[in-house]
């Protein structure tokens, strides 16, 4: 399919080193992707759907010590230690190869060796980056014809240019103490081996298009972010971009496709996705900020996604679609997952594929389970969605899950501190990783698991762009959708009801609304919060825009803890944003 040298050469080198029976080229053509899909079925790789229900889906079981990114096995293996920074684990690059090739070596004996072209971003277009992923997994293939734009047409694109990121992907046995997830900024290389779960094996997802690609945004100028893309379209027919990083399962694609409450629809206000997960920024030659969505699916969350909290990925999921550890509802044939709906299935099996008694109190689908759904599914999807030019952005809102101290939404004073927002963010962690579940980390930008370079040069990166963007820089926010009240229960009603604060959000961008001055930012006026036909007190709402300056005093004392592991490569503005936090307070 290629006459590329450098590409056809690696083939051969890892070819000889993991030793296939054969070799297939994915070329994204529909019938060989129905052979996979087949022949997935016929080795119990994955499970045919009720077809009348939902088409062309399929249901995938990984290992039951395989259902999370691991960020503990996954390594930045760049020439020097320092490059990877105190944030990131990294090993000697000659080190790796030479353990990964270890376990690599015939580990495709009686297997076939898939060779994936893919696009991230759409192809042709100027933000558009090749990668080839070789694995020996299906599923794998038939994720990444979700998740990204492959197959012959991306070979086509590439012709015979050397700009491409390797990624060699093998199951091996699923061995946890053996699972490694390795990035090779300086060589554009990925290996990941002894998984096949998601963000581990998805190579263009999390690997490629933040890890090794903010890496490259450093060197060449562009930014590489955790971040949803959403347009808000108000009653004039006007669109709005606003691009949001919140850690793992802290609400991005629920913010994406957000339907707007009654009040909103009846105005003629709009929401349209532009992506869910990952941005990538470039300074447009009008001299602001632009990004597209390099990926052309959804990797969700499935527990808790419903008619109500967010109808459009559940119809996103209705055809085409894999799901991934979620419960198998045998009379049916269809599937179900915590918050669905308030029947959970009789006659089930779940995600450890074990039948399954929902009255016993067990969970049916594991709370990291995913659905993989075509882009283009999404009854929201923005017209900008394919467009190479990208879409510009007005307005950047960092966020996560705090049960007290961050306020509902603040603005920062300018881009400046506004990167001092983004690094600052804490938030609890959740089931997408492995590990404890509940508790406060710092996740700068919600980029801790996935810069891959040293976090102190990536500030410095945010820093410099914000001098090229001067005026035109978005304005920066802070949003907290989780507080709690005394009795444990979330205050912000959230979900479809976060227009109101991307309303205020908007407003801010245009200066067409006031707010009030406290030590960390400008917080709303609680009248500027639209809260008509909403079942809020006017105190809770009080409640949650309130800046406590003590728990604050605290905050800064835990950053300036934080910002100590990065020694000289702190940015000096950084430092001296925090000495003014303190000051104000
Ligand atoms: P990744 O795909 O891991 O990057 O996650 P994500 O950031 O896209 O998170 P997602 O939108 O899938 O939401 C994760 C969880 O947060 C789900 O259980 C949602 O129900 C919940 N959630 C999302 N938005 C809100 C909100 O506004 N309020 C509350 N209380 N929960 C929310
Ligand atoms: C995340 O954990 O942020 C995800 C899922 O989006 S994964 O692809 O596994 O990284
Ligand atoms: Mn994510």
């Amino acid at each position: 399919m290629t006459k590329n040298q450098s590409l056809l050469s690696w083939i051969d080198e890892m070819k000889d080193l993991v030793q296939p029976d054969k070799v297939v080229w994915i070329d994204g053509s529909k019938e060989q992707t129905e052979l996979l899909r087949a022949e997935s079925c016929k080795t119990g790789e994955m499970t045919k759907l009720n077809q009348d229900k939902l088409p062309d889906c399929y249901l995938h079981r990984t290992a039951i010590n395989d259902v999370a990114r691991v960020e503990h096995r996954t390594f930045i293996c760049s020439e020097k230690e320092e490059d990877a920074g105190p944030t990131n684990n990294w090993m000697n690059p000659a080190d790796a190869y030479k353990m990964l090739y270890d376990i690599a070596r015939g580990s495709y004996k009686g297997r076939t060796m898939y060779v994936i072209p893919y696009s991230m971003g759409p192809v042709g277009s100027p933000f558009a980056k090749y990668g080839i992923e070789l694995t020996d997994s299906i599923y794998v293939v038939l994720n990444m014809l979700i998740m990204t734009r492959a197959g012959k047409e991306v070979l086509d694109a590439l012709g015979d240019s050397t700009d491409w990121v390797k990624g060699l992907h093998c199951k091996c046995d699923i061995d946890e103490e053996k699972r490694y997830i390795c990035h090779f900024p300086q060589d554009n290389t990925i290996i990941s081996v002894n998984s096949g779960y998601g963000g581990n094996v998805l190579l263009g997802k999390k690997c490629f298009a933040l890890r090794i690609a903010s890496y490259l945004g450093y060197t060449e100028g562009w930014m590489a972010e955790h971040m949803l893309i959403l347009g808000v379209e108000n009653p004039q027919g006007d669109v709005k971009y606003i691009a949001a990083a919140f850690p793992s399962a802290c609400g991005k694609t629920n913010l994406a496709m957000l339907i707007p409450p009654e009040i909103y629809k009846k105005k003629g206000y709009k929401v349209w996705c532009v992506g869910d997960d990952i941005a990538w920024m470039r300074i447009g030659e009008d001299g602001r900020l632009w990004a597209v969505n390099p990926e052309n699916g959804f990797f969700g969350v499935a527990p808790g996604t419903n008619m109500k909290s967010n109808p459009n990925a559940l119809i996103s999921t209705q055809r085409g679609t894999i799901f991934t550890n979620v419960a198998h509802n045998l009379d049916d044939n269809t599937v179900w997952w915590e918050g669905l709906d308030k029947n959970p299935p009789k006659n089930a099996v779940n995600w450890k594929g074990e039948p399954w008694d929902s009255t016993d109190g067990s969970k049916g689908a594991h709370p990291n389970s995913r659905f993989t759904a075509p882009a283009k599914n999404c009854p929201c999807l923005s017209s900008e969605f394919d467009s190479g030019k990208g879409v510009p952005i007005s307005a950047i809102v960092f966020g996560g899950r705090r049960a007290k101290t961050a306020p509902l939404v603040y603005q920062s004073s300018d881009w400046n501190n506004g990167v001092f927002v983004g690094s600052i963010m804490a938030s609890e962690t959740t089931a997408a990783a492995a590990g404890a579940v509940g508790v406060v980390r710092r996740d700068p930008m919600a980029m801790l698991p996935f810069c891959g370079y040293h976090m102190g040069d990536y500030w410095t990166h945010w820093l410099e762009m914000g001098k090229k963007l001067g005026d035109k820089a978005p304005k920066i926010f802070n949003v907290n959708w989780f507080r709690l009240d005394d009795d444990g229960n979330f205050i912000w009603p959230g979900f479809g009801e976060n227009l109101r604060v991307l309303e205020w959000i908007i407003k801010r961008c245009e200066d067409k609304v006031g707010a009030e001055e406290t030590p960390i930012g400008f917080i709303p006026k609680v009248e500027d919060i639209n809260t008509e036909d909403l079942d809020i007190s006017v105190d809770a709402l009080k409640s949650i825009l309130e800046v406590d300056n003590d728990i604050w005093k605290e905050e800064a004392d835990g950053i300036a803890e934080f910002y100590k592991k990065f020694g000289d490569k702190l940015p000096k503005e950084l430092e001296n944003q925090l000495n003014a936090l303190k000051a104000r307070l």
